[in-house]
């Protein structure tokens, strides 16, 4: 723990100033004072930082790599120093100086390197592998330009780049000592010497990996973890004067700018998988960087590598790093001398791999073409993986070609990166019960019966240290006059809060709460979209990827119905709503941008109509992000989550809402059924079709939305408000959502869960009226939000799968 009195923060406030910038404090820009207090803030935790990385050395823990292509952090400064215990010292010392720490926090550019929940569950993991006191490190790729910025330009999406670094990261250390080389391309000398074959890797191209580390910094416990993210440079000698005065300039540049281009960008996308060969150098270029890391620190720190099982579990977060797998394979063989049996029993035990996502548009698979000619010695390792795997399947289903040739690793000119991580990893899991239980019953089946030990579930969280005690200070006291502090450190705790979910006082300070959040988000909404909204309003809330199956377009359409209505009974008795849409297209998607038009559209015509513009508003907020949702989910009443049954892994904002106490309205889709199952069935809205349902329309076809549509005069009414003009004098700009839902049959049943979908919301209007009711559910939903907590998810991990010492055990 930082002991630290207000006096001294303010003088070594002040001296780091002065240090920094050699000016008078009085006369300083906002950015200064931000960075003087974010440098300050660093010196505190470097030296918990080194403290912790000795002492996990001198015990030889285990330690554990999570390795991801996506961190996506938002703002360190607040959550920084609310774990190190000091925010409350520094706001008031701050104060003293006449500094706002809350406006100093703003300053913080958010660190976007992810796309959505993947990146956003990495980043909530290595919060609670620090608060747990597990040594537990990240491994990612430091994107020059982040996940790209949205702009909103008369009612479309544009795309900026994300410049995060352009002022500079107080947070990162860059470890010039400590990089790696990482080597594409060329081609494999084999020999064999003394009976045992020789790989040599000739004529390749060097990229040099240079680590930036980030410290992660735990609740109140003097651990800080690191976060390592892998920068790609050209090697200074390839890229001399030399080659110059061969009159090479230009190649001198390319070469010098193919490098770069390795760590420039994150992929937008996150649900399309496109064979990009700069994607598998990125997705190698990390993992190669990383592996050979943590074996050098190993080797340096007296570990023995047959043994490496034993001290270190790597996790493939999704198969993105899957190549980890033979990357280790080839350091244990090529540079180790280890035989492909003891490589491969190392690699195994030390590997474990997490499925984040159905969808089988977004699984990778690698040309053979591009992939040996990348990476030579890696698909070497690959392929004789295969054909071990192969004559395995072979010896027991003799004979059954087709399940062999599904199942196998290389087929149809294609690595496919699943099969090589089940293959590679001791453990596979997915990340929520129905999720897991689809794996092994549906997507993964063969597998699952090959490998019935392997699959387990390990069901989502979010830290509750950002997404209640930072985001939500207020619903924190609450909590903390009634139930005391014991949900800090046990999240699970908060169940006891249930025991005052029906007393009136309680629920009087839910609504206050609320409505103090609600107030903020609306000045928020103010001062970026000029558009006013009414506190008193239902904040029903959908912020989350733009995705045909999260159904944005179902509670699009589900706004025209009541805007409908009410053109035709301007009086209609109903509660008042605020309908709030965020979140981010990918940038070549073309139906997601078409509904970005269609609910701003929606939004321009609603908001302007004086008949009924008390009754219902709509606001689309533009560049969702990990800030704005730390702003917008506090505030909200519903969480709208509502994806096709089968298609949400999880979702993981349905838990953040729940936390805050907003109740959900929900699909029986990914985490969904469990909250349900924590709440009961009269606290959260459920509607849509079930599972069996979906399924057997996948199975056995049969829906037809032409059908579904006639028999419904709303739906009538409303899908020929796409093309009739009502939302755009231009009648064929909606017109590809129209026939996405009719022509085409839309594959996600949009139409056929609108009515259950309008039912369930007239159940939340009828609930909303009964004021002590909704906050009696609230706090029925805040109480058993705790097992949502990422502690008790990386509790799971660290014990069943990781194997790792705890230094507290929380849980
Ligand atoms: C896939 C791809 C495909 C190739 C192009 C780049 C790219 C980037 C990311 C991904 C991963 C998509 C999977 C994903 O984000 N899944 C989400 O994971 C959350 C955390 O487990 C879970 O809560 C969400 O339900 C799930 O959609």
């Amino acid at each position: 723990m930082i002991n630290i009195d207000k006096n001294t923060f303010k003088k070594d406030y002040e001296k780091k100033f002065i240090e920094m910038h050699g000016s008078e404090l009085s006369l300083a820009s906002p950015q200064s004072k931000y960075e003087t207090l974010g440098a300050l803030i660093r010196d505190y935790v470097v030296e918990m930082w080194l403290n912790t990385t000795r002492r996990y050395n001198e015990n030889h823990d285990k330690q554990v790599y999570y390795f991801s292509m996506e961190f996506l952090l938002g703002r360190l400064l607040g959550n920084t120093l609310l774990n190190l215990g000091i925010r409350d010292v520094c706001r008031d010392a701050l104060d003293e100086l006449n500094i706002d720490l809350d406006s100093l926090e703003d300053l913080e550019q958010d660190q976007g390197l992810g796309n959505g929940g993947l990146g956003r569950l990495a980043a909530c993991f290595l919060d609670s592998m620090a608060s747990l006191g597990i040594p537990g490190n990240g491994c990612g790729i430091r994107y020059k330009y982040g996940f790209f910025e949205q702009k909103i330009i008369e009612g479309s999406q544009v795309e900026a780049p994300d410049n995060w670094l352009r002022s500079g990261n107080v947070w990162e250390i860059r470890k010039a000592d400590k990089v790696e080389v990482v080597k594409f391309g060329g081609e494999v000398k084999v020999d064999s010497f003394n009976g045992r074959m020789n790989f040599t890797h000739i004529n390749y191209e060097s990229v040099l990996a240079v680590p930036y580390d980030t410290p992660v910094v735990g609740y109140e416990n003097d651990v800080v973890n690191t976060l390592r993210l892998w920068s790609a440079e050209p090697i200074s000698n390839e890229f001399d004067f030399s080659s110059f005065s061969r009159g090479e300039f230009l190649k001198a540049i390319e070469y010098k700018n193919s490098v770069e281009a390795i760590s420039q960008v994150l992929y937008p996308e996150d649900s399309f998988y496109e064979g990009k060969r700069l994607r598998l150098k990125q997705q190698y270029f990390f993992v190669s960087a990383g592996v050979q890391s943590i074996i050098r620190h190993y080797k340096n720190n007296g570990g023995n590598l047959k043994n490496f099982d034993e001290k270190v579990a790597i996790h493939i977060n999704d198969t993105h790093p899957t190549l980890v797998i033979p990357e280790l394979m080839r350091i244990l063989m090529d540079e180790e001398g280890f035989s492909w049996e003891d490589a491969w029993r190392i690699t195994k035990n030390t590997c474990a791999y997490t499925n984040h996502t159905i969808l089988a548009e977004a699984l990778e698979k690698w040309p053979v073409d591009m992939f040996k000619n990348l990476l030579p010695r890696i698909y070497m390792i690959i392929e004789e993986m295969n054909r071990r795997f192969c004559e395995k399947l072979w010896n027991k289903y003799i004979g059954q070609w087709d399940k062999i040739h599904r199942m196998a690793v290389i087929a149809d000119g294609y690595v496919k990166m699943a099969h090589l991580a089940i293959i590679g990893s001791h453990s596979v899991n997915g990340v929520a019960k129905l999720h897991s239980e689809i794996l092994k019953k549906q997507e993964m089946a063969d597998f699952y019966y090959y490998y019935p030990r392997k699959f387990n579930n390990k069901t989502n969280g979010i830290t509750h240290r950002r997404w209640l005690l930072k985001s939500n200070p207020q619903l924190t006291e609450l909590l903390k006059e009634t139930i005391g502090t014991s949900f800090i450190k046990h999240p699970m705790d908060m169940e006891s809060f249930e025991s005052y979910a029906d007393k009136e006082h309680v629920q009087e300070r839910l609504y206050e709460i609320k409505r103090n959040n609600k107030l903020k988000l609306a000045e928020v909404i103010k001062n970026k979209q000029g558009i006013i909204i009414d506190p008193d309003s239902i904040f029903d809330v959908q912020v989350k990827r733009i995705h045909a199956y999260k159904r944005q377009l179902l509670n699009a359409l589900r706004i025209m119905n009541i805007y409908s209505d009410l053109l035709e009974n301007p009086n209609m008795d109903i509660v008042p709503r605020t309908f709030i849409f965020a979140g981010k297209a990918a940038p070549g998607y073309f139906l997601a941008k078409k509904t970005i038009e269609l609910i701003t559209s929606i939004a321009e015509k609603i908001n302007k109509d004086t008949l009924i513009r008390d009754k219902i508003k709509v606001v689309f907020l533009e560049n969702y992000n990990v800030s704005l949702a730390e702003d917008i989910i506090p505030a909200a009443d519903l969480s709208e989550q509502i994806s096709t049954t089968t298609k949400e892994a999880s979702g993981t904002s349905n838990m953040k809402f729940m936390m805050n106490g907003a109740l959900t309205m929900a699909t029986l889709d990914g985490a969904n059924i469990e909250i349900r199952d924590e709440v009961g069935d009269d606290n959260i809205f459920i509607f849509g079709m079930n599972e069996r349902e979906v399924l057997d329309y996948y199975k056995n076809g049969g829906y037809n939305a032409w059908e579904v549509c006639n028999s419904d005069s709303r739906l009538r009414r409303i899908t020929n408000d796409l093309i009739n003009g009502q939302y755009s004098s231009d009648r064929e700009k909606f017109k590809p959502l129209y026939e996405h839902l009719l022509t085409y049959n839309d594959e996600f049943f949009v139409l056929k869960d609108f009515d259950s979908y309008i039912k369930a919301h007239e159940r939340v209007d009828k609930a909303y009226r009964d004021k002590h009711l909704w906050q009696k559910m609230a706090a029925i939903n805040i109480a058993h939000s705790g097992i949502f907590s990422s502690d008790r998810t990386i509790y799971e991990y660290a014990t069943a799968i990781w194997g790792s010492s705890f230094l507290y055990k929380n849980l």
